[in-house]
């Protein structure tokens, strides 16, 4: 992989948007170059389209939503489709895998598997393009049967974040497909490569010309045209809370739907009882998995009083163990921050919670490791109103507040404007099932961590966002449900007559 990336420093690659069914460049010219955040050398070069090519794209879906052809296609002919790209998804896990891993700096092994991971959700949305279905009532009396259609919702909008480019694209692409919407994709300006890679999987798995469109630019052009568009019926979100309002007032003009997954900052929770080598493991995977830049990370932890002092410095002594470096050797388990602006706020945290009266126990010393490196960090002494404790970091940081009880750990864990996720180390099996059910959060894990199946729905409480990705309400999130009210036999009544 080395040889290849030099390769790639050598003669960045470069992308077109895919816009009915034709690989283009923007309209005015403009490119957008990338620098693999880890090493410093560009990387990738996408058009940086405008809100001309965002109305051409959305014009696209549209008129190929309108005429109807996939929108009415028998849902086997779309389940092939899907398929077929999660074929090439496999076949090109190297190639797609190294361009995420240059553009975000993720270790390699981690971007193969999310490659892998997204092919199945792939392959799960094309099972739900078959079974997809309305239901009817034979209860209405004799001479009225009710049928309940669900459609398709239209052009659907999907803009998505730089932390997990195709991963995050894959849990709302194919299952907006397999209901039978027209798409227009727009990856984060930062991260566009495999997304614009897609566009040739599609079209050679025969998707209809202008069924999805993806195009490459900033928020502020091809993102805000997207959500202003009268054309566009949904718009799936995924990214910070502050974008996630702007998406909200701009949803009023058409009264667009809105499917928003937004920040977190999500507890793991440790009880005393839990096997704590374990929970040592979990919770460092949940605080450092790509780099902390992970909406669901583990990033306070809650840990109960009598075992807090012993846990703490064990999982900084594991903490050191964790190697950062290079995301291309297979080694490295820590990449680098996705960009300056990122690095540096995940700095300025840090430095804020140490004025609030936190105390470094690891790391916090981004100086000592060259670029954009910032090593894992682990803040003792917060204390639940500090702004580490409460805002999301999106960075390798952990911040660490005892508690007495389950009741405490409880309000700690639902003392957050966010409710995304949750972890809990506990073998006291009432424990583990109160906080499953009492967290406010869309998805907890009891002695695990991350695991993700297509099966599972993803989604947040409270400014997480709302709406549900994934699993068997994936596809119902785009669609429409309709009633027909059928009558059988003459007609006996009469409005007229009656009156
Ligand atoms: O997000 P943005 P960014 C959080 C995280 C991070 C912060 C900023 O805390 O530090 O957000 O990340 C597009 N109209 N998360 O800057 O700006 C933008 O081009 C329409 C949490 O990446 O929200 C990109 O495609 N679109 C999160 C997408 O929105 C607009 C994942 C996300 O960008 C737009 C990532 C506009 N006006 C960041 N402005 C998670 N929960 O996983 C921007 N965009």
């Amino acid at each position: 992989m080395f040889d290849q990336a030099e390769r790639i420093f050598e003669a960045p690659l470069q992308y077109r948007n895919f816009i009915s069914g034709e690989f283009t460049d923007a309209l005015e010219g403009g490119v957008i170059s990338r620098e693999s955040p880890a090493h410093g050398r560009m990387v990738s070069q996408y058009p940086a389209s405008t809100r001309a090519d965002a109305e051409a794209a959305i014009a696209a879906a549209r008129e190929s939503f309108d005429a109807g052809r996939w929108a009415f296609a028998y849902g086997g002919e779309r389940a092939k489709v899907l398929r077929e790209v999660a074929q090439s998804l496999r076949r090109n896990a190297d190639d797609l895998a190294l361009v995420e891993t240059l553009e975000t700096s993720k270790p390699l092994a981690a971007s193969r598997g999310e490659v892998l991971f997204a092919a199945e959700l792939w392959d799960y949305a094309a099972g739900l393009a078959r079974i997809l279905h309305g239901d009817s009532h034979n209860t209405l009396g004799e001479d009225m049967l009710g049928l309940v259609l669900r459609e398709p919702i239209g052009v659907v909008g999907i803009i998505t974040p730089w932390n997990f480019p195709l991963l995050i694209l894959s849990e709302r692409l194919p299952f907006a497909l397999a209901a039978g919407c027209s798409v227009v994709v727009k990856p984060s300006e930062f991260t566009s490569g495999t997304a614009l890679m897609l566009g040739r999987y599609l079209k050679d798995a025969g998707l209809p010309d202008g069924v999805c469109n993806i195009i490459a630019g900033t928020g502020d052009q091809v993102g805000q045209a997207i959500l202003d568009s009268p054309d566009v019926d949904m718009v799936a979100f995924t990214g910070s809370t502050r974008v996630g309002r702007v998406a909200i007032a701009a949803s009023a003009g058409n009264i667009k739907k809105l499917s928003l997954e937004l920040g977190g900052k999500s507890p793991s929770i440790v009880f005393a009882d839990c096997d704590q080598e374990a929970a040592i493991d979990g919770v460092i995977k949940a605080a450092t998995i790509n780099m902390g830049e992970c909406c669901i990370a583990g990033s306070r932890l809650l840990v109960e009083a009598s075992v807090a002092e012993a846990f703490q410095n064990r999982l900084a002594e594991r903490l050191q163990e964790l190697r950062m470096g290079d995301p291309l050797d297979p080694t490295s388990r820590i990449g680098a921050i996705i960009n300056r602006a990122q690095f540096d706020r995940i700095a300025e945290s840090v430095r804020d919670g140490v004025r609030d009266g936190a105390r470094i126990v690891c790391g916090g010393d981004p100086e000592n490791h060259r670029g954009l490196f910032y090593p894992p960090t682990v803040l003792a002494d917060v204390k639940p109103g500090m702004s580490v404790a409460r805002q999301e970091i999106f960075g390798p940081v952990l911040a660490v507040m005892p508690f007495g009880d389950l009741e405490e750990a409880i309000g700690f864990a639902n003392d957050s404007d966010y409710g995304l996720a949750a972890y809990v180390w506990t073998n006291d099996l009432s424990k583990a099932l109160t906080c499953s059910r009492r967290i406010r959060a869309g998805r907890v894990w009891v002695n695990s961590a991350l695991q993700g199946y297509p099966e599972l729905p993803l989604g947040g409480f409270k400014q997480s966002g709302n709406g549900r990705e994934t699993g068997r309400y994936g596809i119902e999130e785009y669609t429409e449900l309709k009633s027909v009210h059928l009558h059988i036999g003459p007609q006996a009544e009469r409005w007229v007559e009656g009156a």
